[in-house]
């Protein structure tokens, strides 16, 4: 059967061919699905001013405002700007009330990532295979509504102090849920630019503490449904130089995929306990948003001051690097300029950057992805990426 494509604006111009070479979206049986999954609805953020943060991902994201919540609006203990990319949808929220929640997040995790919501045809359905397989519910399935219709809602914990929120919008017409009100930017992009710089979000990776890989990758299979995708990170690299483990799991029709890393005991302080001290605690590590045109958003993200990690020329004048990937799009030259890595597999190849942190701890960063047939996550990159983390961190003072 065919993936279910929602009645949701935001995908209105995508189309499912564009989505499936955006993400590698596979078909699939939905009916064996215990835990049937449509896609992503949000990544939800708790930050230090979200009013600030808005504007960051408008004005270096290219992401429009479409709605919002705060005080103006009725909720006096947060704002909460909600921002579209394509497909993607973030909701940055800040504390204005001082017992808020949200300040709470902040406070043990600094700017990072509460919920990442997903999209499902029957909260119900999901819910009760989860709460027979053991899933703590966070929320019970409930309406809520408003003129715009009705939206239905429950939430599952998952790693660290994050959730996942289940949402049925098929009934809701409205900018994003009951109590948010439409809102516009008066943000003046350039002239020349796209009318977005990414399309979708391709995976969401969670950090846990060492030994407990495995017990996520179980929870996203019984609870979640969720089956594991073939690519893993296993002793044998973390020995060598990665200092993590990581496997990954996929919704069924893999639009939503969660690799998991754990630490690794390596020759240096992981990457995964770095992270792991600063956000005291699991949780998302990095987002990768995925692009059709990387060249173009590299350099429109850089040229707002985003920066990149850095890839030394060996990476691409090592003859064994064009063996490895043979024929891509664009020239080496291309990529080397702007420090974008490249993976081969057998299903095709993809095109992957990494930002530094975004936030003020070493903690939560973006990937930037272009696919082109491969469904992998860049595993041929991994040692040059990690070494580009480990001189990040050396500059932080962990050695
Ligand atoms: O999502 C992934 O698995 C790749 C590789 O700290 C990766 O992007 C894994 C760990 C990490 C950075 C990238
Ligand atoms: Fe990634």
């Amino acid at each position: 059967m065919t993936i279910d494509l929602t009645n949701d604006e935001r995908l209105a111009e995508l189309d499912l061919a564009q989505l499936k070479q955006l993400v590698g979206l596979v078909e699939y049986d939905a009916t064996t699905d215990p835990f049937p999954v449509t896609g992503w609805d949000a990544v939800v953020w708790a930050v230090g001013n979200a009013t600030q943060s808005a504007h960051f991902y408008m004005s270096a994201f290219g992401m429009d405002l479409v709605a919002y919540s705060g005080p103006s609006t009725g909720n006096r203990d947060h704002h909460a700007y909600v921002l579209n990319s394509g497909a993607v949808r973030f909701v940055l929220k800040g504390g204005v009330d001082p017992d808020s929640p949200v300040l709470d997040h902040h406070r043990a995790h600094g700017d990072g990532i509460t919920d990442i919501a997903l999209e499902v045809p029957d909260v119900d359905v999901c819910i009760d295979h989860a709460r027979a397989q053991g899933a703590t519910i966070l929320e019970e399935p409930h309406d809520v509504t408003d003129e715009h219709g009705t939206v239905r809602i429950a939430a599952i914990a998952a790693y660290g102090d994050t959730r996942h929120t289940l949402v049925d919008r098929s009934g809701y017409t409205g900018p994003y849920l009951p109590g948010y009100v439409a809102r516009t930017s008066s943000l003046v992009r350039p002239a020349d630019a796209p009318k977005r710089i990414f399309q979708a979000l391709d995976h969401v990776v969670g950090n846990v503490e060492m030994g407990r890989m495995d017990e996520w990758v179980d929870f996203y299979n019984r609870i979640m449904g969720f089956t594991n995708m073939a690519e893993f990170v296993g002793d044998d690299i973390a020995t060598e130089y990665s200092a993590l483990m990581s496997k990954v799991v996929a919704s069924g029709n893999h639009r939503v995929k969660f690799p998991l890393n754990e630490p690794a005991l390596g020759k240096k302080k992981s990457q995964i306990d770095e992270y792991l001290e600063f956000y005291r605690g699991p949780g998302a590590q990095h987002l990768a948003l995925a692009t059709n045109d990387i060249l173009d958003t590299v350099d429109r993200l850089r040229a707002a001051g985003i920066e990149f990690l850095d890839t030394p020329d060996s990476y691409y004048t090592d003859p064994a690097l064009r063996e490895r990937i043979g024929e891509v799009r664009v020239p080496i030259e291309q990529l080397q300029q702007r420090s974008i890595l490249v993976d081969r597999d057998e299903d095709g190849y993809l095109l992957q950057i990494f930002t530094k942190p975004i936030g003020d701890r070493p903690t939560v960063f973006f990937e930037i992805i272009e696919r082109h047939g491969s469904l992998g996550f860049g595993k041929g990159n991994f040692q040059a990426l990690f070494e580009a983390i480990e001189r990040e961190q050396a500059l932080r003072g962990n050695f």
